[in-house]
């Protein structure tokens, strides 16, 4: 298979030579992959590409590409584009240039792909892990600051996202439909002279009857309930809590806010009781109604 290896340079003049002389060495002789050498860099101004331009003349296996400097992810995912689309390159091995990371170990991560790895990862952390060798030469390109920004950053979007888009997002959207069918089919009944009480009560019944099978077949799909016996039980149980929540968490919320502070804050115990239904609904669909 074809192996290339990427190296991310900017300012790396002093680095570059040594790093791409110890890759070749490592790898003389190595059978079973071809290998080849993808250099990005984004015109540093040290010089590093003229360097690699130079180094490219007596070896053929040494690739380069230029850009200018937005970074090192865009760096390494024009790098990874190239070497897939133009080098057709089968395993990507990703060193830096600083020579803190050892080419001696290239090969056993070859080994760990030809055992069935998917993906490898070294680290300073696990057993028998530890920065080979630091920088010894140059500095880094990466701000503490903006690197521990940055990953923060990406956490907490990436957790807004997976709330958003995960199952707590589409319990949101279910219960929303239910609301809305549940408003509806107040305002028809009561508009054809049926009570506001018992048209609110149909109008539940049949949001909650919404929100059971939306929710089945969308919010928690994974942990389906199928087969007449189990969903008969788990939509009476989903009544059951249900109406436990508005009855006594909802409306108790509204009951004891009155009681404690008075009338005109009615409207501020709603809301404060609606949220702590939704957690409750919640809980009960995910820990207990669809369990996995
Ligand atoms: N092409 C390119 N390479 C970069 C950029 N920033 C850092 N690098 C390279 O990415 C590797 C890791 O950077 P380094 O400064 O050693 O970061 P550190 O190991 O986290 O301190 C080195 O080979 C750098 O030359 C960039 O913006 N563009
Ligand atoms: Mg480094």
């Amino acid at each position: 298979m074809k192996v290339v290896v990427i190296i991310p340079t900017y300012n790396e003049r002093e680095n570059i030579i040594i790093l791409l002389d110890r890759l070749e060495t490592v790898f003389r002789g190595f059978k079973r992959h071809t290998v080849s050498y993808l250099v990005v860099d984004d015109t540093s101004p040290d010089g590093t590409q003229e360097l690699v331009k130079e180094y490219q003349k007596t070896h053929k296996s040494v690739y380069l590409i230029t850009g200018k400097k937005e970074g090192l992810g865009k760096a390494l995912l024009r790098c990874m584009t190239y070497a897939v689309t133009r080098l057709n390159a089968d395993i990507l091995l990703q060193m830096d240039a600083d020579l803190s990371h050892d080419p001696a170990a290239a090969p056993e991560f070859l080994r760990a792909i030809d055992n069935g790895a998917d993906f490898v990862i070294g680290s300073r952390y696990i057993p028998g892990g530890s920065i080979f060798t630091d920088r010894l030469f140059g500095h880094s390109k990466i701000a503490p600051a903006e690197y521990i920004f940055n990953i923060y950053s990406y956490i907490a979007v990436a957790k807004f996202r997976e709330i958003v888009t995960g199952s707590f997002g589409k319990f949101l959207v279910v219960g929303g439909i239910g609301f809305i069918l549940n408003a509806v089919i107040l305002i028809l009944l009561h508009n054809v002279n049926w009570s506001a009480t018992w048209a609110n009560l149909v109008g539940a019944a049949i949001a909650i009857f919404s929100n059971f099978n939306l929710n089945n077949i969308w919010t928690f799909r994974h942990q389906k309930i199928s087969g007449i016996g189990q969903y008969l039980t788990k939509l009476a149980q989903f009544y059951a809590t249900s109406a436990f929540g508005v009855v006594v968490i909802q409306t108790g919320t509204i009951w004891a806010g009155i009681r404690l502070v008075g009338d005109r804050q009615y409207f501020l115990f709603f809301l404060v009781g609606t949220a702590l239904l939704l957690v409750w609904n919640y809980v009960i669909y995910s820990k207990v109604i669809w369990k996995k």
